[in-house]
């Protein structure tokens, strides 16, 4: 079965979806028509973030997410698209976001699949047009179909993910996901609605010369860290950090870097989610050749026991993590 079914850049995503639908002979098409549904709610959502500063809904919600953080009203309005979209769609049961504080339960109780979303990541960008993104990860329930998924459906480690992408709302607007064989990437054009496939078996570079972390909480980021930092600039690499996750990931994924949010005095556990933002782009950089870790373990391996647990994030280029890697064990 050719599973790496390669397909000219330019094919649409739906085709590029159903031909490699085709490839898994037992396959029911549900997975598929997620992805599709993730892809239509991606494009309603560039649409409001396109309009937003013509329909005045940047700026703060005045209301806080679960985390204690200001909501966006593109936050609010991302997360009722994303939310509508999977729950019309039939396929999952249940749904997490960093949004919401409890899981939502779209009452499909025949729905296959779970989807852990974090519907605008890097909002509070949206007010001076930077680029922001959706994370999504995708996981088979465990429970049987005809009920409810349980926490335990929910709480699944990185290394479960059937699937998972991102959205980034750029200088153009791009969808990036895998299923496990491999990472593409796909560019919309707004003309035609379409996402077309630009970026096919996206392999990340082993190295880079860019890291990309808020150096503003230095003095509290950990030993090894601090360590590594000094050999990049010993090393006269490039630091860039736009403070939109999906954004600094993107550039790094394409061009080669590292991305790091550790342990702070702020966020002793780190600052991003590892259900919402985390295990997705761990398992994006890992389909496409590069790591993620926690400083002591694989992102993927982590078992998760809350929904809106926190952990550090060390992610990008393989050699440039484990360069990294190699700075916190000598400082154990
Ligand atoms: P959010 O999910 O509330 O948008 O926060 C996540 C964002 C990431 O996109 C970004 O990399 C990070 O927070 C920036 O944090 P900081 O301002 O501490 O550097
Ligand atoms: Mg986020």
């Amino acid at each position: 079965m050719n599973f790496n079914l390669a397909l000219p850049v330019g094919t649409t995503l739906d085709r590029f979806i159903m031909r490699k639908q085709e490839a898994f002979p037992f396959a029911t098409g549900e997975l598929s028509q997620l992805l599709r549904d993730i892809a239509l709610a991606g494009k309603i959502v560039n649409r409001e973030i396109n309009r937003a500063g013509l329909l005045d809904v940047t700026g703060a919600y005045g209301q806080q997410n679960v985390q204690g953080e200001d909501q966006q009203k593109l936050d609010v309005i991302a997360n009722i698209r994303f939310i509508r979209a999977l729950r019309n769609g039939g396929e999952v049961c249940t749904i997490i976001s960093e949004e919401e504080d409890e899981v939502i339960q779209t009452g499909n109780k025949k729905g296959k699949y779970i989807v852990a979303i974090d519907p605008l990541d890097g909002s509070s960008n949206i007010d001076v047009n930077v680029s922001i993104g959706t994370i999504f990860s995708i996981y088979r329930r465990k429970s049987d179909t005809g009920c409810d998924g349980t926490m335990e459906d929910c709480l699944q480690s990185g290394t479960q993910q059937v699937g998972a992408g991102y959205v980034i709302y750029g200088s153009s607007t791009m969808l990036v996901y895998t299923t496990g064989h491999g990472v593409n990437g796909f560019t919309y054009d707004p003309s035609l609605g379409e996402f077309f496939l630009s970026h096919p078996d996206i392999k990340t570079p082993a190295n880079g010369t860019v890291y990309s972390c808020n150096e503003g909480s230095i003095n509290s980021f950990p030993e090894g860290i601090k360590q590594y930092l000094s050999y990049c600039k010993d090393n006269n690499y490039s630091a860039r950090y736009i403070g939109s996750l999906v954004a600094d990931f993107h550039r790094n994924l394409l061009k080669g870097g590292i991305y790091i949010y550790p342990a702070t005095a702020k966020a002793p556990n780190g600052k991003l989610r590892l259900m919402y933002e985390c295990n997705a782009l761990a398992f994006i950089v890992e389909q496409a050749g590069g790591k993620a870790i926690d400083g002591n373990r694989r992102i993927m391996e982590i078992e998760p026991t809350e929904l809106h647990q926190r952990c550090p994030l060390i992610i990008g280029s393989p050699e440039m993590v484990d360069k990294v890697e190699e700075f916190i064990k000598s400082e154990v």
